[in-house]
């Protein structure tokens, strides 16, 4: 029977959870990048190799890399993004020098996640991340004051945002703007509104079109090599799965990744299949689109959200929320005996909860509420385990 590969993402030394406390969670594997290599620049196999040796000394493996990040100038096909392409195709070479298999990537525009309150007080006093919608419309139209902005929203919107502006103190639009700037997952680092601002311009001329020609560009570029070399790259989808911020968001749909996977065929062109992206969107069938795409499943992040009907989402509980994480996880199952391969997972995300309410984590990433996201989920697929036939 194969069983999903269990992991935990870690943002490296200087991660407050430790390889000890992701080994005791139960996992066998660990899911990271090296953070401090700019953006472009190449992973050279020394570099990977003393992470991956960090990693197996703490009796696990380095099982999928998360993120290998793709340089602007590649997404906007644009400046130097030969030279980037060229880089990213030996940083290729380097990762399977070293043994690595999976290589996470995104193509969303200046920014990863976005989310306005990493700090959403639920009933029972843990900590979630939340999006809420005309908070963020407020932000972009009221505090960040992009040019046009009003363009993107309906008059409704504007209202609804303007009223919820002023019902902020001062201190909550401080909080509200710095929650939405901050850069990546795993950084503590924000961008200015000036960066911002000069950035969001140079995608002035993008459109959705366009940005999906760049990704099925740099995928012919890299893909051919990434199989070549055995290796399985991973694309994860736009979180939340809508632009923002008048940015064109390509990897939203089930639509978006079939066309993706046919612009450049190959196994290696694959999905890290995120539940907790794709399920903001009600019009995404998840345990559809494990069964129609699973051959290109190469990484799977588990996670909820839970919507509502004004377009806002939480971050609900692993096996709460819209998604139906039973069905999903008996797909898998069932993807899994089919392909015959273990496809590492790793519960996406966690409530502050407990003892980690004391302590400063990377949004998400604390480490008790992963480890009960990991063990509900780890208990739902051995349980699911016994009632399917493991001859597909
Ligand atoms: C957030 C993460 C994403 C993901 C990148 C992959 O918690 O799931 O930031 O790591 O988009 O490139």
């Amino acid at each position: 029977m194969y069983l999903m590969e269990q992991t935990m993402r870690w943002y490296g030394p200087n991660d407050p959870v430790s390889l000890q406390d992701i080994r005791q969670a139960g996992c066998t594997g660990v899911v990271t990048a090296l953070h401090h290599i700019p953006v472009g620049e190449i992973w050279t196999v020394e570099e990977i190799d003393k992470r991956r040796k960090h990693i197996e000394d703490a009796g696990m493996t380095w099982t999928v890399i998360e993120s290998l990040p793709v340089h602007e100038d590649i997404k906007k096909h644009s400046g130097q993004y030969e030279k980037y392409i060229e880089n990213y195709k030996v940083s290729l070479k380097n990762v399977a020098a070293c043994g690595l298999k999976v290589v996470t990537y995104n193509f969303m525009p200046i920014l990863d996640w976005m989310r306005t309150d990493p700090n959403y007080t639920l009933p029972e006093g843990s900590k979630a991340l939340r999006f809420e919608k005309s908070a963020f419309i407020a932000f972009d139209l009221f505090l960040l004051k992009r040019p046009g902005a009003e363009k993107d929203y309906t008059p409704e919107e504007i209202a609804k945002a303007k009223a919820r502006l002023t019902s902020m103190t001062d201190q909550e639009k401080e909080t509200l703007y710095r929650n939405a700037l901050l850069g990546l997952p795993g950084s503590e680092e924000r961008f200015t509104e000036e960066q911002i601002l000069t950035a969001l311009k140079t995608y002035a001329h993008i459109d959705a079109a366009r940005l999906k020609e760049n990704l099925f560009y740099f995928l012919k570029q890299v893909v051919p090599v990434a199989e070549e070399l055995g290796l399985k790259m991973a694309i994860h989808p736009d979180d939340p799965p809508y632009p923002i911020l008048g940015l064109p968001r390509v990897v939203s749909t089930e639509q978006d990744a079939t066309e993706l996977i046919q612009a450049a065929p190959s196994p290696a062109n694959g999905l890290c299949f995120c539940t907790g992206s794709y399920g903001v969107r009600p019009d995404n069938d998840l345990p559809g689109m494990v069964r129609r795409l699973g051959d290109h499943i190469h990484f799977l992040h588990l996670r909820n959200t839970k919507r509502d009907s004004e377009g806002n989402f939480y971050e609900a509980n692993h096996l709460d929320g819209d998604t139906d994480m039973v069905a999903v996880v008996t797909e898998v199952l069932h993807l899994m005996q089919r392909r015959k391969v273990s496809i590492p997972m790793r519960p996406d995300h966690g409530h502050v909860m407990l003892d980690d309410l004391k302590k400063t984590t990377y949004p998400g990433y604390s480490a008790i509420g992963r480890l009960k996201g990991l063990a509900e989920l780890r208990g739902l697929e051995l349980g699911l385990s016994r009632t399917i036939d493991s001859r597909q």
